[in-house]
């Protein structure tokens, strides 16, 4: 089985629209462990860094404003292909693509203001919370359903 660590950030449109509840409520209900969680007012330094790879596109500036813009909720979650299960709670990045029952097809109509982030890939997804977290504040346990949740 591959147990997977994924990096997933409630941006501030997601916060101020008070989704922080429901957002995690899907989550857990899909059986996705949470094993780190926080809100934060994120710097401008963590978010260059995180997302690099959009350095330089029209959208890089607006990006940058709007998730230093209030604060976030950053939470890494754990389970069985947790990266492909959580991109698919989150749906597609344009809310217009977004099938409807994941959350930006049920929540979001814009593409910036798409309430939630999920990293694309496990590696880019331990790239993604150190940014946010130190090591020791991910948490082991056992969650009391896994023996129903994985047989
Ligand atoms: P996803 O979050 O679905 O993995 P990425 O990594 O391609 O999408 O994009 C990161 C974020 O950048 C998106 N969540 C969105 O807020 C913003 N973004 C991506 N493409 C555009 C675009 N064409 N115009 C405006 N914002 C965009």
């Amino acid at each position: 089985m591959s147990v997977e660590r994924e990096f997933i950030m409630i941006k501030p449109d997601g916060v101020q629209r008070q989704l922080v509840g429901e957002v995690i409520s899907r989550i857990e209900r899909m059986g996705l462990k949470i094993v780190a969680l926080k809100i934060l007012q994120v710097t401008r330094e963590q978010v260059e860094r995180h997302y690099a790879i959009h350095q330089g596109k029209e959208f890089y500036e607006g990006l940058i404003k709007y998730i230093t813009s209030g604060p976030v909720v950053v939470m890494v979650v754990e389970g069985w292909k947790a990266v492909k299960l959580s991109r698919k709670l989150v749906g597609a990045t344009n809310p217009v693509e977004a099938a409807p029952g994941s959350i930006r097809g049920d929540f979001a109509l814009d593409i910036q203001r798409n309430i939630i982030h999920a990293a694309d890939s496990a590696e880019n997804a331990e790239m993604e919370y150190s940014i946010y977290f130190e090591e020791e504040e991910l948490v082991s346990y056992t969650r009391f359903d896994e023996v129903l949740l994985y047989g």
